[in-house]
């Protein structure tokens, strides 16, 4: 935005902080509310966009156990020198809910945006809901993520000292109903007309929203959009960044809840739209790339089609689709591809080796 043009409010989204044994911290970029500022953005220029990543920093402190997990002790003693050393102490890894609050500045923002993408964590997105309430009672509070679309009423249903953390949910993929929720605030909208939105009052939970599918997020997510502000992540000591090339699966395995978040058709980008924002990336610095797609190669020739441009664009990259890659959808051609396109390693989500148990959990069954 240019820098003198007057500002008439400002929005603040947040990725909370979390605590466990270990981060994966090379895949903590919070791709979605990149995206969801992205729409802000666009629709809304003169609004200020801001994110609080409590994740966008080294720090991590030992905390106790939590005592839920005491019984693990006896599995995991204190000199243990093997790959199970990694749950030998319990961490905070970010900033804290109170650093969090505090950090919030004038102007307040007219709405704040917590990001819920995970149960276990989802104690998290709550105790910021809190510790903002307390500063700011009269703040409106959204939330959005996996666990949020999975299971609202755990955060709409929470009180603190009579006051509610989280006042409403936005379910699903929220880059066009964040711009209604928005209209709403601003007064431009009844709230009835906001899409995927669940109140206190309202928790019934009919089906993410009956015109997803026909939105065209292309549309609304510019390839360069959601890079703008990659905290360095690196693979093997290279920038890395993470992105999609697509929402959801085509594939229906019983245990799966991509579905239920991102829609039942499965979206693919454009191959040229994915090439310009490879290209981009690396213009900026990025070495490497992780493909976060829960089915990278879904749509095998269109995946062949842009692992054989990469390769003639000599593009310089190394990917990685560390979300795990749908093993019966690869064969020797398609990894050959791969990896001459400069993928590094391949992560495989095998689920089980038991024929009867894959066949029962439908694996490998697609309704495309
Ligand atoms: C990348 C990823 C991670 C990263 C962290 C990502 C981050 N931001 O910090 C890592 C690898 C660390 C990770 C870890 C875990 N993950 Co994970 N992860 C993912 C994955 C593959 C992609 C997330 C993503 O970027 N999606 C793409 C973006 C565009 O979607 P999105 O973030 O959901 O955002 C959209 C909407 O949800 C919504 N939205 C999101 N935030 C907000 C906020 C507001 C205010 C609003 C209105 C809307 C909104 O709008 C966005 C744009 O459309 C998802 C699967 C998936 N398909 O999403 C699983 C997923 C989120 N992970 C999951 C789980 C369970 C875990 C673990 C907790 C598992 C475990 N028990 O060990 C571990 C934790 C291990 C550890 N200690 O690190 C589950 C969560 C389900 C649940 N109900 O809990 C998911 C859904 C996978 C699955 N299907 O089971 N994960
Ligand atoms: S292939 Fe992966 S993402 Fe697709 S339905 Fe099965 S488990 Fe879910």
């Amino acid at each position: 935005m240019d820098q003198d043009s007057p500002i008439d409010g400002r929005i603040l989204l947040i990725q909370p902080y979390l605590q466990d044994f270990y981060s994966t911290s090379l895949r903590t970029l919070p791709l979605g509310l990149h995206y969801l500022i992205a729409s802000l953005r666009r629709r809304f220029p003169s609004l200020q966009i801001d994110m609080i990543d409590a994740l966008a920093t080294s720090r991590k402190k030992t905390i106790p156990l939590p005592s839920a997990f005491h019984y693990l002790n006896r599995y995991y003693p204190n000199n243990d020198s093997t790959l199970h050393r990694l749950f030998r102490h319990y961490y905070h890894f970010g900033f804290t809910a109170e650093e969090v609050a505090q950090s919030i500045q004038e102007p307040i923002p007219l709405y704040i945006g917590i990001s819920s993408l995970f149960t276990p964590y989802s104690s998290y997105t709550l105790e910021i809901a809190r510790a903002i309430k307390k500063r700011y009672p009269q703040l409106i509070i959204v939330s959005g993520g996996s666990h949020a679309t999975l299971h609202p009423a755990s955060l709409l249903l929470d009180r603190n000292q009579g006051v509610a953390s989280i006042d409403y949910i936005l379910r699903g993929q929220a880059e066009e109903s964040i711009l209604e929720f928005t209209e709403f605030v601003l007064g431009q909208r009844p709230l009835y007309q906001v899409s995927n939105l669940l109140g206190r009052h309202n928790l019934f939970l009919p089906p993410v929203q009956k015109n997803l599918t026909t939105w065209k997020w292309e549309e609304i997510v510019t390839p360069q959009a959601p890079q703008a502000s990659y905290p360095s992540f690196t693979y093997q000591r290279r920038k890395q960044a993470s992105m999609l090339v697509g929402f959801s699966c085509p594939y229906q395995c019983a245990f799966c809840t991509v579905h239920a978040v991102f829609g039942k058709r499965y979206r693919r980008r454009d191959n040229q739209d994915i090439l310009a924002q490879l290209i981009a990336m690396k213009q900026s610095g990025i070495e490497h790339i992780n493909f976060e797609d829960d089915n990278f190669s879904a749509h095998r020739k269109q995946t062949v089609a842009l692992l054989q441009e990469i390769i003639r664009l000599r593009l310089g990259l190394n990917f990685s689709a560390m979300n795990g890659l749908a093993y019966w959808m690869l064969d020797s051609n398609l990894i050959d591809f791969m990896k001459k396109a400069g993928f590094l390693s391949l992560n495989l989500s095998l689920v089980s080796t038991d024929e009867k148990l894959l066949k029962e959990l439908h694996m490998g069954s697609s309704d495309e």
